[in-house]
């Protein structure tokens, strides 16, 4: 299988401005090529990973990746797959979170080359910006793309109806300075990166050759934005979203997605995949592909200390030896489920009613004597059972287990 193929194989193209070119560039060539990401947040997250994955993924095959920050794009506001107009950043907030990005991203693409689209789009004036570079696109065609369509009724400001503009004139300053063939972007950046493929033949000629593809977006089988807990964003930044978060995450993929996201976010080549493949179908109750995937993208995003760390809590807790667990692992792995304070030593029913564990007195004797809970990991069955600080995990957390699988996190105070 060539590159062309391969990416094909994945899922990872959708759109190609010109197939014979792709096939050239990426088989036979080794060519320098960019995807941009814009500040708007101090941190990258997993819907990310798309792309961070097919830089890797060119770089691997001897392609020499740009990544743009867009510290300039950053202040302006892509409408691009928006329904509303942003809200403006300030220029120290845009540039701070440009620093934590490329920090992040520095991890996972350490050889990549970085540029900053503010460093040359600052310095364009506005005339040089209306002669030089609007004059080569109409009101209509602009008018055309679905990301200023789609906004024509709720209206859009110039600013942001000109970015396509710059997005282009960013990449016809890669080409002329790095030799930069190709872009690419998700889907929804489509129009973006036809903007520049239109720019730079109109200045440098028809027969320039540049070359833009993208990417789908990722979906899941329920409906539910990939990439999304019920707690929001999962973040790479491990201060926001713990190993442990992103691995159940992943761990609990369904059986239609996980394959997919096994082609689309792992380094994993065709040949295991296939075999992961047949697992899901033949044996779907181990979650083997579901696991793998996890293993790799913790491994990838966090390294190979935190994966064994999120398998250790995810173990501990389908054992029930809750009292394993240090008080931060604890906040990682239950606090999704935390559900009050408490500063006296209390009876287990009272507890159980007061932190909505159980909708009555009735059922909470029902299920403590019918041995249906656990209080840091030991069954209780005595309704006159204590919770009290003394016994807490570390004198700080009280972890309830419900049945098999439900946990809900006291803390003491
Ligand atoms: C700016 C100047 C360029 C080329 C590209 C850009 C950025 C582009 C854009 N891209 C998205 C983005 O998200 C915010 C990142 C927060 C850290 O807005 N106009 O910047 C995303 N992109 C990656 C994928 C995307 C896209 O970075 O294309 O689809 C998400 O997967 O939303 O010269």
């Amino acid at each position: 299988m060539n590159l062309f193929e391969e990416l094909k194989w994945r899922g990872l193209i959708k759109d190609v401005s010109n197939e014979e070119l792709a096939k050239k560039l990426l088989n036979d060539e080794k060519i320098t090529f960019y995807c941009g990401f814009d500040p708007t947040a101090d941190s990258l997250t997993i819907g990310h990973l798309v792309q961070i994955m097919r830089l890797r993924f060119l770089e691997q095959y001897g392609h020499q990746p740009i990544v743009l920050i867009g510290g300039g794009t950053g202040l302006i506001g892509d409408p691009s797959g928006r329904s509303s107009e942003r809200k403006l950043l300030t220029l120290e907030e845009t540039l701070a979170n440009a620093n934590k990005i490329k920090t992040q991203f520095k991890k996972y693409l350490p050889n990549a080359i970085y540029v900053n689209n503010y460093d040359w789009l600052s310095k364009i004036n506005v005339i040089e910006f209306l002669r030089d570079y609007g004059k080569h696109f109409t009101v209509n065609y602009m008018l055309a793309k679905d990301t200023v369509a789609t906004r024509l009724e709720g209206g859009i400001s110039f600013t942001e109806f000109s970015y396509m503009i710059i997005q282009a004139l960013d990449w016809l300053h890669l080409y002329k300075h790095y030799n930069c063939k190709l872009q690419f972007g998700g889907s929804e950046q489509w129009g973006n990166i036809t903007a520049g493929l239109e720019l730079i033949r109109k200045i440098l000629g028809d027969n320039t050759e540049v070359l833009g593809l993208s990417s789908p977006l990722l979906t899941k089988a329920d409906g539910k934005k990939f990439g999304k807990s019920e707690s929001g964003n999962l973040w790479l930044d491990e201060n926001r979203t713990s190993a442990y978060a992103l691995y159940q995450y992943f761990i609990n993929t369904q059986d239609k997605d996980v394959i997919n996201y096994l082609k689309m976010l792992t380094l994993l080549s065709k040949e295991e995949i296939e075999v992961l493949e047949q697992k899901v179908i033949n044996e779907p109750e181990l979650r083997e592909a579901q696991k793998v995937l996890g293993r790799e993208i913790v491994t990838f995003v966090h390294g190979q200390e935190a994966y064994e760390n999120a398998l250790r809590i995810t173990e501990i807790l389908f054992n029930g030896e809750v009292s394993q667990l240090t008080s931060n692992e604890i906040e990682d792995a239950l606090s999704d489920v935390f559900v009050g304070e408490i500063s006296d030593n209390i009876n287990i029913v009272v507890l159980l009613v007061q932190t909505n564990i159980t909708s009555s007195k009735r059922e909470a004797k029902e299920l403590v004597e019918s041995n249906a809970i656990s209080v840091n990991g030991n069954r209780v069955n005595d309704i006159n059972y204590l919770v009290t600080k003394t016994n807490a995990i570390n004198h700080e957390y009280t972890v309830i287990r419900r049945g098999k699988k439900k946990y809900y996190l006291i803390k003491h105070i």
